[in-house]
C-alpha cells in the first residue's frame, strides 16, 4: 500500500529541525520527487486544535496521561487525514517531530512507562513507521540559547534543564536501539555541514 517515503525529524528544542526541514524539501524536490511537509503535534486542523492545547501555557494543570493522549490523538488524526494518504498517493511525506518526541519527552522527560507508548504507537500506527529518521543533536544549552531569540516560551519550554536533559538522553538511546531508521546528525556543527551530512543520507534514498 505505502509507496511513497516517510521521514521524521528529531531533536531537542533550537536543534535546527524546522530550518533543515526546507533545505531537504528542496533537495527532494529537485529529484523530481512530490513532497508534503507537515509537523507534530499538529498536520490538520483538529490536530493543530490538540497542538495548541498542548503547547499553551494553562491554568489547569494537564497531566500526564492527559499529555500523552492528546499526542496520540493528534498522531492518530494525523496518520489518518494526511500521512497515509500522502504515502499512498506516492508522495513523500517529512514530518517536523513524530512518535519518536513521544518516547523521548513523555517517556524519559515524564517518566511514562515506554511499554505503554509503545502499546499506543501500535495501537494508533498498525505497523506505520519512518523509513528514515534524523536525530539532531546538541546540548541543550546551544539549542536553548538558539531558540531563545525567538522571544516567549510554551508549556514544554518552561520545563526545567534536567527534563531537557533527560529528553536528550532518551532520544540518543533510541537511536541507538533503532540505527538502521535513526541517524544522528551532529548539529553544532555550520548548517553548511548538517546540509552536506543530510544530503549523504538522502542521497542513498532517492
Ligand atoms: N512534543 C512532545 O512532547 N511529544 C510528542 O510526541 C511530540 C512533540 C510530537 C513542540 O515541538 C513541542 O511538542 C516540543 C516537544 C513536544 N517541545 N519542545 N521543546 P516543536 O517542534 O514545535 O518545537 P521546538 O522543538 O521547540 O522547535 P524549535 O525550537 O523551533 O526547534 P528547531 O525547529 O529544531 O530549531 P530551528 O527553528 O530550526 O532553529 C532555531 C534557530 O537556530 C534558528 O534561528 C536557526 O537559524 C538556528 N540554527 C539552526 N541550525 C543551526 C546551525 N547548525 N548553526 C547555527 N544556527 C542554527
Amino acid at each position: 500500500m505505502k509507496k511513497g517515503k516517510f521521514i521524521t525529524l528529531e531533536g531537542g528544542e533550537g536543534v535546527g529541525k524546522t530550518t533543515n526541514l526546507s533545505f531537504i524539501r528542496h533537495f527532494l524536490e529537485n529529484q523530481g520527487i512530490s513532497v508534503v511537509v507537515t509537523r507534530e503535534p499538529g498536520g490538520t486542523k483538529l490536530a493543530e486544535k490538540l497542538r495548541q492545547l498542548l503547547l499553551e501555557n494553562q491554568e489547569e494543570t494537564i497531566s500526564e496521561k492527559t499529555e500523552l493522549l492528546l499526542m496520540f490523538a493528534a498522531r492518530a488524526q494525523h496518520i489518518n487525514n494526511v500521512i497515509n494518504p500522502a504515502l499512498e498517493r506516492g508522495d513523500w511525506v517529512l514530518s517536523d517531530r513524530f512518535t519518536d518526541a513521544t518516547y523521548a519527552y513523555q517517556g524519559g522527560g515524564r517518566n511514562i512507562d515506554t511499554s505503554l507508548i509503545a502499546w499506543l504507537e501500535q495501537f494508533v500506527q498498525s505497523g506505520l513507521q519512518p523509513d528514515l529518521t534524523l536525530l539532531f543533536d546538541a546540548p541543550i544549552e546551544l539549542g536553548m540559547q538558539r531558540a531563545k531569540k525567538r522571544g516567549s516560551l510554551d508549556r514544554f519550554e518552561n520545563e526545567q534543564l534536567a527534563f531537557f536533559n533527560q529528553v536528550r538522553k532518551a532520544y540518543l538511546h533510541r537511536a541507538q536501539q533503532n540505527s538502521e531508521r535513526i541517524k544522528i546528525i551532529d548539529a553544532t556543527q555550520s548548517l553548511e555541514n548538517v546540509e552536506k551530512n543530510i544530503q549523504q543520507l538522502l542521497i542513498t534514498m532517492v
